[in-house]
């Protein structure tokens, strides 16, 4: 593609006033006062991600974006991206404040039919220049747009904010190389540099220093800037569209300090995903508000405090780092690695315990998993993981060649998978992670209903022939079974026979459907309930000897209807000409809502009750469903 870079339209540079710098400082501070309104609605946020480029938010929006009030979609205007779309609960305010939708919207924040999740979402939120969650696709985003622009001789500014630790995904820097081979000189990168990310310090866990010298060598225009210092920030945005002469993309990278404004939070690195009690919260508002540093330092709350506890929040998952440890202590060679992650897997447990044979790849997974497919050629068998929606979706091309066809032992978690991840949205979902993995040949799929049968299954594991997808929930799976709860792959557990129906679940629906069917029996219904923990390789005989003897089957699970479990089991019954009534029921083939997961399960019927009734009606139509 050639394509002429076209003369950037000049601006003047004129000085600030003082009075418009007050203005821009205290932008930012509402920036910050609503970021802790609003995560006290859903209960959870990235407060410190968005502290961090408040100042930034504030230049953008309130000096150097060509924008028109109440005209989200103006064609001239210029577009805004955020890698970093865990942030976007600071964005909201701004464009609500731009008159680009409802300031009611606000107040019903992450609530279930709003549209305003934790990652911003261009096809619910007007505004929204383009979608994102998963980290690392916003450049190419924003480059496709400056090329874009120029082909329709639209000459709009095209800003796109980086995390630090984002500068570890592959894709920035596909994005980088093409930005500058294509003279995007309208392509503006604002790498937000507060120095953590998720699991740690940004060079700890994958050094990326000298970062400006790596951006020169990509042929970009390099700026360094106190992220902080609005006026400063929004000086040199003046001065960059001021430049006609420049023929390369610009990169910004702003010094910032994660959590900046309440001292608790600059100074305890752990904080980037959490939820302030009530009390805290005050002070949290108090700090800001007064600008100046005061009692936060005392220890928060152990409310706010508890949160951070990730395995009293998510008991199932300390047996998948315990399972590990035993298989270690076995005399097992395994290795053990996560994607910036760890914090949410729980695996810090296994870290810590065998940091020798702990690998933090930080915001790489398709990194990870083609080094894992590495590792297993070497003789250790590597244990990855991820959330589920960034390691089957993500990496399947990974996944397929370097693991499975390569037929390599590497075991794959996705955890947090389904909805399971409530109002995180759309890119943190995964109902679609079993019909893929399960299309990849040589591949095993399982997805354990709880953390005894978690840990039994990544036990057995180290005996499986293939490399292996666990499909995990998020941790807070009642348990079902007892700790000491055998685990053969591809054969499913009968818990009851039924004539009238037969419930066929997976993974985290196991439970509920278990509920679901005590509650038919109660009103005389003959149900049996079947845990189809194992995928692929599904086991064919359960399925068909429950067809032969239930007049209906229902298969339950927290994914799409098509291609997962409903869908493998209607291939059996498909295969051997059974006439048998199936249900498949999940999520029907659209994508899900944002919402937290208990409103969520409730509002797709995933819940024990919602299953219950599904069943009920399945019964009573005596049809088919077609999805
Ligand atoms: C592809 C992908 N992997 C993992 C995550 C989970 N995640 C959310 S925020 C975050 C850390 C981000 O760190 P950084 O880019 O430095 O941003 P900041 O510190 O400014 O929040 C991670 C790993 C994600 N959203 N996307």
């Amino acid at each position: 593609m050639s394509i002429a870079s076209p003369p950037p339209i000049p601006v003047p540079v004129e000085d600030l006033s003082a009075e418009h710098i007050a203005h821009l400082k205290e932008r930012a501070l509402f920036v910050r006062l609503e970021t802790v309104r609003l995560i006290s609605i859903a209960k959870v946020g990235h407060y410190t991600s968005v502290f961090s480029c408040a100042e930034i938010f504030s230049a953008l929006y309130y000096d150097a974006m060509r924008l028109r009030h109440g005209e989200p979609k103006w064609p001239g205007r210029d577009r805004f991206l955020m890698g970093k779309g865990h942030a976007a609960v600071g964005l909201y305010p701004l464009l609500a404040d731009w008159g680009f939708f409802d300031k009611a919207l606000l107040d019903g924040y992450t609530r279930l039919g709003n549209p305003l999740g934790d990652h911003p979402d261009m096809r619910k939120v007007a505004g929204v220049d383009f979608s994102s969650g998963s980290i690392g696709h916003a450049l190419s985003g924003g480059l496709g747009m400056a090329l874009g622009g120029r082909l329709q001789n639209n000459l709009f500014d095209v800003y796109v904010l980086l995390g630090d630790g984002e500068m570890h995904e592959g894709q920035v820097w596909e994005a980088a190389m093409a930005a500058a081979h294509y003279k995007t000189s309208n392509l503006i990168a604002i790498i937000d540099r507060n120095g953590y990310q998720l699991d740690g310090k940004v060079d700890d866990i994958i050094g990326i220093e000298p970062l400006g010298d790596k951006w020169r060598a990509f042929g970009w225009d390099v700026h360094e800037v106190d992220g902080h210092d609005v006026a400063a920030v929004a000086r040199l945005l003046r001065q960059l569209k001021a430049d006609t002469q420049r023929e390369k993309p610009v990169c910004v990278i702003a010094l910032t300090v994660k959590g900046k404004g309440v001292e608790y939070m600059e100074t305890e690195p752990g904080w980037h995903l959490g939820w302030l009690a009530e009390e805290d919260e005050l002070l949290a508002i108090e700090e800001i508000k007064i600008q100046r540093r005061c009692a936060m330092s005392s220890p928060v709350s152990a409310d706010t405090w508890q949160y951070r506890q990730i395995n009293a929040r998510a008991p199932g998952l300390s047996y998948l780092s315990d399972a590990l440890i035993d298989l270690v202590e076995a005399g097992h060679k395994i290795a053990v690695g996560t994607a910036d992650l760890q914090y949410s897997n729980g695996l810090s447990r296994f870290a810590q315990r065998y940091p020798e044979l702990f690998i933090q790849f930080g915001i790489s997974e398709q990194n990870m998993v083609t080094a894992a497919a590495g590792i297993a050629t070497t003789g250790s068998m590597p244990f990855v993981a991820t959330f589920a929606s960034f390691l089957a979706l993500l990496c399947c091309e990974q996944i397929r060649m370097d693991v499975a066809y390569s037929a390599l032992p590497v075991r794959l978690i996705g955890h947090h998978s389904g909805i399971s991840l409530g109002f995180y949205g759309t890119s943190h979902h995964a109902t679609e992670d079993l019909a893929i993995t399960r299309s990849i040949a040589d591949l095993t799929v399982v997805a354990p209903a709880d953390g005894p049968q978690l840990a039994a299954a990544i036990r057995a594991s180290i005996d499986h022939p293939q490399p292996i997808y666990f499909r995990i929930g998020r941790g807070q799976e009642p348990n079902v079974y007892p700790d000491d709860v055998a685990f053969e792959f591809g054969k499913a557990i009968v818990h009851e026979r039924g004539s009238d129906l037969t419930l066929i679940a997976t993974g985290s629906m196991l439970h509920p459907t278990l509920e679901a069917a005590q509650a038919l029996r109660a009103s005389g219904l003959s149900v049996g309930v079947i845990d189809m923990h194992t995928i692929k390789p599904l086991d064919r005989d359960a399925v068909l000897r429950a067809a032969g003897e239930s007049g209906l089957l229902m298969t339950v699970e927290e994914h799409n209807v098509l291609g997962g479990l409903g869908g493998a089991v209607a291939e059996v019954l498909a295969d051997t000409g059974r006439g048998t009534r199936l249900r498949r029921h999940g999520i029907e083939d659209e994508y899900s809502l944002i919402a937290p997961p208990t409103h969520l399960y409730r509002h797709y019927r995933l819940d024990a009750v919602g299953i219950e009734v599904v069943a009920r009606e399945a019964l009573a139509q005596g049809v088919d469903h077609v999805a």
